[in-house]
């Protein structure tokens, strides 16, 4: 860890090193050197991202643009969008003895990653969040993005991987979890609507984050407020529709998405409007009416494809998430169906 720290922060002593947030995919640490001062170093997972490089190129773009949009407003940037650094050699990765790639950024201080929050004041903070993501990378060259992760929310696609996923019965678990594959078989006209709307031109393709938990949007631990989205691996071009959906995901959930006491996972009709509010108000006016439109299409489509994907999972013998006991993936799968069956038409 030394070796790979020095690659970034070559002076000083370091204090500490602590393992950071929740994440299923990447291996997080923060770090503090001997000022206090603080970082996030993070490995990562390059059997989910093979092309850590074009990850770190998307980035560093669109943080970049975003600074500078910000700068233009007059506004300051220092807490408002991750600061990734360079290491001694150049370039925002290192690689480290295992052949593993690291990076590292700025921790920014005084806000909070929420798991989980019950007050629609700070989901109405959230959406707004999110939401002046879309107004800042509104107008950065969407198709210029890496594909990092070919057909992430291709909702059509993860369909096919997921009877691909039943048919193979990889780990035998396919009899076991019947009244789940069929739940989710019966609602496959679902999987092609976001899909054929973007393909007909109906929506427009933008800068999406993709991955818009409600933890990845740093709220000021004093008032609450949005002060910055992180965690830009899966930035790509996509629907406005994804990003909203992902962030209704959790965010107008009760429990957390591996609750094991099935009942306790219910959607927040509250919360989701506070989220809505906040995230349309911020969004300042350039959405479109068929974005507007269907947004709520966006959480059901999108909470129903995390359904399936962890369910896939499940099936191939939990190959992608990080899982920390056998029936985890079943677990998540149960908390998204019931979730998606919640979510109004
Ligand atoms: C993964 O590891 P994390 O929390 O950033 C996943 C998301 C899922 C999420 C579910 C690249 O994100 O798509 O919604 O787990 N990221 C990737 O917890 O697959
Ligand atoms: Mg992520």
């Amino acid at each position: 860890m030394e070796k790979i720290l020095r690659a970034f922060l070559p002076h000083g002593d370091l204090a500490s090193l602590a393992p950071l947030g929740e994440g299923i995919i990447n291996t997080t640490f923060s770090v503090r050197d001997e000022d206090g001062k603080r970082y996030v170093l993070q490995k990562v997972n390059t059997n989910v991202f093979p092309d850590p490089f074009a990850v770190m190129d998307n980035t560093v773009s669109v943080t970049d643009w975003m600074r500078k949009r910000l700068a233009e407003e007059g506004k300051c940037s220092d807490r408002c969008v991750p600061l990734f650094l360079q290491t001694t050699e150049g370039g925002y990765l290192y690689q480290g003895e295992d052949g593993g790639y690291w990076r590292c950024s700025k921790l920014i201080e005084g806000a909070t990653a929420h798991v989980h929050v019950t007050d629609p004041k700070l989901l109405y903070h959230a959406g707004k969040g999110y939401g002046e993501f879309v107004r800042l990378t509104d107008g950065f060259p969407a198709s210029s993005l890496a594909e990092v992760l070919p057909n992430f929310h291709n909702t059509k696609k993860r369909f096919e991987a997921f009877l691909e996923a039943v048919e193979k019965d990889a780990a035998g678990r396919a009899r076991e979890v019947d009244r789940e594959i069929q739940y989710l078989k019966e609602r496959e006209e679902l999987a092609g609507s976001i899909v054929a709307m973007l393909e007909s031109g109906k929506l427009p393709l933008r800068v999406t984050h993709n991955d818009t938990k409600l933890s990845n949007v740093l709220l000021d631990d004093e008032t609450g407020e949005a002060v910055c989205v992180i965690d830009l691996d899966t930035v790509m071009p996509g629907t406005v529709l994804y990003d909203f959906g992902d962030a209704i995901r959790s965010g107008a959930a009760s429990a957390a998405e591996d609750e094991p006491k099935l009942d306790r996972m219910n959607f927040v009709s509250e919360n989701c409007k506070a989220f809505k509010e906040g995230f349309v108000e911020a969004c300042g006016g350039i959405l479109i009416p068929a974005e507007v439109d269907n947004l709520m299409l966006g959480a059901r489509v999108i909470v129903y494809e995390q359904a399936m994907r962890f369910l896939t999972d499940y099936l191939n013998g939990d190959t992608y998430y990080k899982t920390l006991f056998p029936g985890h993936n079943l677990i998540r799968a149960r908390t998204q169906i019931r979730l998606f069956s919640q979510i109004p038409e």
